[in-house]
Formats: structure tokens, C-alpha cells, sequence
């Protein structure tokens, strides 16, 4: 689903566009931001605010697609800018993906 080009790995700007999906989707109140309830349950608390650059206790999507591209990072160890399905299948890996889906 991720895997736009079909290419069998995931890059950024696949991963950026699939968050933004979830962001969407998970924002329902459409008040641009999303909070714990709106995440239901993709992110613990102690992620949530990490990712909260602005301390606001909710995430904008540029917070959230930020959030998207630490893990991508860390989930690319090799860092060829793909993901395939060896690296999604690590903790770094599954972390990112829970913010895709
Ligand atoms: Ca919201
Ligand atoms: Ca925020
Ligand atoms: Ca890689």
C-alpha cells in the first residue's frame, strides 16, 4: 500500500505521502492538528512528545511528517534511501510504519 512504484522497497517521499494519508484520516475533529486521541495509540505518550517541537501537546502534520523522516533515517541503516522488507521488519522499521497505516 505504501509501496507506491511497486518497487518492492519503500522511499521517503513514499513514506511522507502515506503519513500524510494517516494524518488525514486520523485528524477528525479538523482542527489541523492531531492529539492522543486522534493517534490512537501510534505513538506512546513519550513519543507524542518528542515529536511536539512546539510543546503544544498535539502534532501538525509538519510535525508529524518530521517525526516520519527521524524514523525513516533510523529505520535505513544502510542508508540507500529505501527501505526494503528486510529493514521494515526491525523495531526501527515497524516504529515507522505504524505512523504509515
Ligand atoms: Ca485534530
Ligand atoms: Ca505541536
Ligand atoms: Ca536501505
Amino acid at each position: 500500500m505504501v509501496d507506491t512504484d511497486h518497487d518492492g522497497t519503500i522511499d521517503l517521499a513514499e513514506a511522507q505521502a502515506a503519513a500524510g494519508k494517516v494524518f488525514d484520516a486520523a485528524e477528525t475533529d479538523k482542527d489541523g492538528t492531531v492529539d492522543a486521541k486522534e493517534l490512537k495509540g501510534r505513538l506512546s505518550k513519550k513519543d507524542l512528545k518528542a515529536a511536539d517541537t512546539d510543546s503544544d501537546g498535539t502534532l501538525d502534520r509538519k510535525e508529524y511528517l518530521a517525526l516520519v523522516e527521524q524514523r525513516f533515517k533510523a529505520a535505513d541503516p544502510d542508508n540507500d534511501g529505501t527501505l526494503d522488507a528486510r529493514e521494515l521488519k526491525f523495531p526501527a522499521g515497524r516504529s515507522l510504519l505504524q505512523l504509515l497505516k
